[in-house]
This record gives structure tokens, C-alpha cells and sequence, in this order.
């Protein structure tokens, strides 16, 4: 098939340049390669978004989904999943989205190791809301909210995920378009819950191109679990010039699905149940 089999007829209301385009472009050619390997269907692929700038992605890829809520993409994407566990499952978030209104639901889509992929696109800034704080800006940033400078210690969203048990854990950058699609082949590919933190400078109210320029460099391969963590910490959402910032795969381990260890399995709707609903009914007359 051909990437723009998953264009979509809507008008593109980011910013002229906005680097959610790098997003959209390595996601359709992520699963556009993946299709064309057998390895997911067309049919199957369902995406769930939260709102905010990353989130209209939803209306820009076409294919099955549920444009949810602000910071409820996970649980969102977990009934689904319990629904149909045959579909591939994508979700898209913001930072603030994922790491502020919705970060407890990583805490239990991580340790339950559901079967989907996460995307966050990280611009350390609610841009949509046209910027303020969001748990991964940097300290002494000057946002709407934080006039003085931020002077909160920043979420790592790489040794957080880890730590609560998700099974791949991945950083890309959205100035290298290819290692982007690498990684989200990889992420999608992956059995359990895959995380992937996307570097997504917003030209508006967070633009770090110039900070970011020439301070990456990738993993060679998934790290053991505690060097995977400080690695994690080599760089920590600073303004250090000295900086040299980790991307690629962190950390990949295997263990049972969340979808493995459900009593029912497969999709609901070919699940034949014995239900006497009158014997219901007259238990409680
Ligand atoms: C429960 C709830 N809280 C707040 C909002 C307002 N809101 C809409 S978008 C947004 C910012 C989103 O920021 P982020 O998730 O980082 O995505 P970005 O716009 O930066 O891509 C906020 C706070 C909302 N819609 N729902
Ligand atoms: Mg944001």
C-alpha cells in the first residue's frame, strides 16, 4: 500500500513549520511499512488521542479511533483493548496531556503492560492553552504560568516509565524524521506497553531546535534495567550547554500482557456467553 492511503480530507490548523508535521509524516510511513510487512492490518489499526495541539493528529490520519479526553488516552485505549484485543492500538498525547492531567493512568497502563504504544509529543509547554508549565519544562523557563521562572524539579518521563514498569521505553527527536519511523516500527512491533517520548520543539511558545542542534545522540541497543535509569538521567530537561542527550530505545524486556492474562479472550463480540437473564431478573424481584 501507499502512505497516503492514510491522508485525510480535514484542514491542517498547526502552525506553518509545527513539527507535529514530522510526527504525522513518520506515523504514516511507520505504519505504512508495517502493513506492507504483514505485520499489522490497515483495518485493524485504532488510534486514541487527548486534546491539545499533539492530539488533532486524530483528525489528520485515517483510520479507526476515539478522539477522547484530555488526559485520558490510556484507559481510553485499555477498553479498547479488553474490546478487541486483535487491533493495534496507538495512542497520541501531549506532555501535558500525558505527564500532568493524565499521569496516573501511565502509572497502571505501564505496570499492567497493556498491549498498545504510547506517543508523546514532548514541546515541555501546554500549547495549545498558549503556554504554560507543564511537568517537563525546564527550570527558570518563563511560561504564563511561571513568571519568576519555573523552579519545579522536571519529570523524567524516560526513568518514570521504567520505573512503573513499562516494557519499551524509547525517545526520539522530531529533527531526525527517519530514527523516528525506526522507532515507532519498533514501538508498535513490541508486545506490551511501548513508550515513546518524542522531542517536539514548538516553534511558538517552546522552540529548543537551536538547544537541541548537535547535543543527541543514539542508543547503541536497550540498556539492563538500573543503567537503562541513569542513563535516563544523563540529561534531565535542563538548558545545559555542555549536554549530551541519549535518544533511542532505553530499555525492552518481555513478560505477559495485560490482554494475556484476561478471562475472556479475544474480541467481545465473538465471545458466546451463557447468561440467563430471567434467572438475573428474578434475583432481584
Ligand atoms: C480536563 C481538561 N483540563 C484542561 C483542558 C484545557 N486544555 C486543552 S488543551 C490543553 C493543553 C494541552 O497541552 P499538551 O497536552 O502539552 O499538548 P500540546 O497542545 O502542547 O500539544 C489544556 C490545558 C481541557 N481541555 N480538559
Ligand atoms: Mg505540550
Amino acid at each position: 500500500m501507499e502512505m497516503n492511503e492514510f491522508d485525510t480530507k480535514e484542514i491542517v490548523t498547526w502552525c506553518p513549520g509545527c513539527l507535529n508535521y514530522a510526527i504525522l509524516n513518520s506515523t504514516k510511513k511507520a505504519f505504512t511499512n508495517l502493513v506492507n510487512k504483514k505485520t499489522i492490518k490497515k483495518e485493524n489499526i485504532t488510534i486514541v488521542t487527548g486534546i491539545g495541539c499533539a492530539s488533532k493528529i486524530f483528525d489528520y490520519i485515517n483510520v479507526s479511533g476515539f478522539y477522547g479526553l484530555h488526559g485520558r488516552v490510556m484507559p481510553t485505549a485499555m477498553g479498547i483493548k479488553i474490546g478487541n484485543p486483535d487491533l493495534t492500538v496507538v495512542g497520541f498525547a501531549g506532555d501535558g496531556d500525558t505527564y500532568a492531567e493524565g499521569i496516573g493512568h501511565l502509572v497502571h497502563t505501564a505496570r499492567k503492560n497493556v498491549n498498545m504504544t504510547m506517543i508523546v509529543h514532548d514541546n515541555q509547554i501546554f500549547a495549545l492553552t498558549t503556554g504554560q508549565t507543564t511537568p517537563t519544562s525546564t527550570i527558570d523557563d518563563i511560561t504564563k504560568t511561571s513568571p519568576f521562572g519555573v523552579k519545579d524539579v522536571p519529570l523524567n518521563p524516560i526513568a518514570f516509565a521504567i520505573v512503573c514498569g513499562a516494557t519499551f521505553v524509547a525517545r526520539v527527536s522530531t529533527l531526525d524524521l527517519d530514527y523516528m519511523t525506526e522507532v515507532f516500527e519498533k514501538a508498535i512491533e513490541h508486545k506490551g506497553f511501548s513508550f515513546v517520548e518524542v522531542f517536539q520543539p514548538c516553534l511558538i511558545f517552546h522552540n529548543n531546535i537551536q538547544y537541541l542542534n548537535g547535543k543527541t545522540y543514539k542508543l547503541d541497543k536497550p540498556l539492563a534495567f538500573n543503567d537503562a535509569i541513569t542513563k535516563a538521567y544523563e540529561w534531565n530537561y535542563t538548558k545545559d550547554e555542555k549536554a549530551k542527550i541519549p535518544i533511542g530505545i532505553f530499555y525492552q524486556t518481555n513478560r505477559s500482557t495485560f490482554e494475556d492474562n484476561l478471562v475472556n479472550k479475544g474480541p467481545w463480540h465473538t465471545i458466546k456467553r451463557n447468561i440467563d437473564i430471567k434467572k438475573i431478573v428474578e434475583e432481584y424481584k
